[in-house]
């Protein structure tokens, strides 16, 4: 097949799951076409059958406030539709990429040929920014002429029947996915000492750094840890909420054991050098960054939110708490730490659970999806 992928090339797990979904496509013999404003964080160097299509844009004074980033990505899809001949164009998150998918579309249809869409909702697009009233109607309608929609837990199906009724969707449960060959667990533990002295636990923490990750508890129930044992605490990643962050560390006198790494690639091996991954989240629809951890086997401590319960077991892999529970996070931080009966426990269950998620297991069911929706 020819697909066409859309998605956010920024640090993010929609992004990431559309960039390994278009590599493992292109590993099977499908040609694979990412259009998107930058290449995707994920995407590096040449592979083979995967070609990367920048949308630019060209500047114009009148444009000062509105600088029509949409437009020029559904002038690219339906420029590329054309001339790759794509069977069909799968974006990742709602907002845009649905729209202008449809808008392509429709220009297409116009010249009497059809491109199918596939939509995968992410998260935030259906559960915080698609509801907002600036965006819902679009979301919506984007959603219900999308030509298949898969979202990427129960809870966001759910979530998307709630928030946006969608008559005559069928939305799909296809759960996020990981490469085993990125990430498994460590063979030895020669990489410790890289990131944090030999006596220390380490606990690690990744994500874009957004409001909606409660960046301040991870610093916090590291706080509660570290007054009870060496430790240190990596954080991989950036965003808009790193300065509140780093304002807190110094606040609670944590400057020593505390490690910003910002946006790291190779994040596997960071994960295989963890004892404890924190995801202490408002919201969140699956967690792919609980996942990685898991599948190099760091036990979770995260909130109960979302689809987080479709991936950490409450009590097998890890431990779910209310989210904005901070005392209850350190506390069940704490007993993995220093149980290292239950900690070796709780990773052997982490990297098992971890392999239902296989890329084997689940990239064949969009090659199904795909399949049904070309007839
Ligand atoms: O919805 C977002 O916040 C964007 C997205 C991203 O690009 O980081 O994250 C969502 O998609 C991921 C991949 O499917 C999920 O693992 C995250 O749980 C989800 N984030 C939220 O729901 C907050």
């Amino acid at each position: 097949m020819r697909i066409g992928i859309t998605c956010y090339p920024t640090y993010g797990g929609s992004g990431a799951v559309a960039t390994e979904l278009g590599l493992e496509l292109a590993r099977r013999g499908h040609e694979v076409h990412f259009i998107s404003y930058a290449s995707p964080f994920r995407l590096r160097g040449y592979v083979e059958r995967v070609t990367f299509h920048e949308v630019t844009q060209t500047e114009y004074p009148l444009f000062e406030q509105s600088s029509p980033y949409a437009l020029a990505l559904a002038v690219k899809q339906h420029e590329v539709a054309m001339r790759e001949n794509l069977d069909l164009m799968h974006v990742h998150y709602a907002i845009p990429h649905a729209a202008t998918a449809w808008l392509a579309k429709q220009m297409l249809l116009a010249e009497q040929r059809d491109l199918k869409i596939v939509t995968t909702l992410h998260g935030t697009d259906i559960t915080l920014v698609g509801q907002d009233p600036s965006y819902f109607t679009l979301t919506k309608f984007s959603i219900e002429r999308s030509d298949r929609v898969t979202a990427v837990s129960e809870f966001l199906r759910t979530e998307t029947y709630r928030a946006f009724g969608c008559a005559g969707c069928d939305v799909i449960v296809i759960p996020n996915f990981i490469s085993t060959a990125e990430y498994h667990p460590p063979s030895d533990g020669t990489c410790r000492s890289s990131l944090a002295p030999s006596d220390h636990k380490v606990l690690v923490h990744v994500s874009n750094f957004r409001p909606v990750k409660r960046l301040t508890d991870v610093v916090r129930i590291f706080h509660g840890v570290r007054r009870e044992m060496p430790a240190t605490l990596v954080l991989v990643g950036d965003g808009p909420d790193r300065d509140a962050a780093e304002q807190e560390v110094d606040r609670l006198k944590l400057r020593r054991d505390v490690r910003f790494l910002g946006k790291v690639d190779n994040v596997g091996d960071i994960l295989r050098c963890s004892d404890l991954f924190l995801l202490p989240s408002q919201t969140e629809s699956f967690g792919l960054a609980a996942l990685e951890a898991m599948a190099c086997a760091v036990p979770v401590v995260a909130s109960a939110v979302g689809g987080l319960p479709e991936v950490v077991v409450d009590g097998e892999t890890g431990f779910l708490t209310p989210s904005g529970d901070v005392a209850a996070m350190t506390a069940r931080a704490l007993a993995v730490l220093s149980d290292t009966a239950l900690h070796t426990r709780l990773r052997a269950a982490a990297s098992r659970r971890a392999l239902v998620f296989a890329a084997e297991r689940i990239v064949p069911r969009y090659e199904q999806l795909y399949e049904d929706v070309l007839g």
